[in-house]
């Protein structure tokens, strides 16, 4: 293909409102929890739309935007599925893979191999990286830093949920691969995660735990 350039859309803001902005946003979004007590109270699909499209946005390897995103609504059988596989790799995860380190790493989340949440939620985003395209003769397209770019994707889509006030919860079974046949996904796309999204069950609880001060996460050089 060759190179098409267009102006840039961008507006400068002064200094101060810069660092308005940037406090604020950092403010919001350390507000995020992962939340595992879900609310079964309906979110609408357009709220759900919107923040694909955002997650859409992210920047991609040699903008080849390897992702795809299944969004799950209210198929109460195809949740029991869902389920019924995620928690039978689980429960193989905690009462046998799991080695001791891994467990005791977990032991501060509370997490065991039961995922109620997975029918309660009103929504699962099962999102999956294309690892590879596929030319109009069925040849293999090359992807550049597919799952990089997935991650990427992924971080804005869990921050657009917050955003829009709900919650949500980055759910890893593994492996995953039931995801692509429950789903009917083909074989070129790898499951990267299932975000659980919602409202946080009335009452709910977070495990008390903290995050890293800035200069233990950040190093500035002059
Ligand atoms: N996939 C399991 C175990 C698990 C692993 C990590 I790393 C976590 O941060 C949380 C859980 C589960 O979902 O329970």
């Amino acid at each position: 293909m060759t190179l098409c350039l267009r102006s840039l859309d961008h507006h400068r803001l002064p200094e101060a409102e810069t660092l308005a902005r940037a406090t604020d946003f950092a403010a919001r979004v350390a507000r995020r929890r992962t939340v595992r007590d879900f609310a079964p109270d309906p979110v609408p699909r357009a709220v759900i739309e919107r923040c694909l499209a955002a997650a859409g946005t992210a920047p991609s390897g040699a903008n080849q935007q390897p992702w795809h995103f299944v969004a799950i609504g209210a198929d109460a059988a195809l949740r029991r599925r869902i389920r019924a596989a995620a928690e039978e790799e689980e429960r193989e995860f905690y009462e046998k893979r799991a080695p001791k380190e891994w467990l005791e790493a977990l032991a501060p989340l509370g997490t065991d191999p039961n995922k109620p949440f997975l029918e309660t939620a009103p929504w699962l985003i099962a999102i999956f990286v294309r690892a590879h395209g596929v030319a109009p003769g069925g040849g293999v397209v090359k992807h550049y830093y597919a799952t990089e770019s997935v991650g990427i994707a992924t971080g804005i889509l869990i921050t657009a949920v917050h955003e829009a006030g709900l919650v949500s919860l980055t759910h890893t079974p593994s492996p995953m691969g039931f995801l692509n046949t429950l789903l009917g996904r083909p074989a070129n796309e790898r499951p990267f995660l299932l975000l659980v999204v919602g409202y946080p069950s009335p009452g709910a609880q977070v495990p008390d735990i903290t995050r890293e001060p800035l200069d233990s996460i950040a190093t500035f050089l002059p």
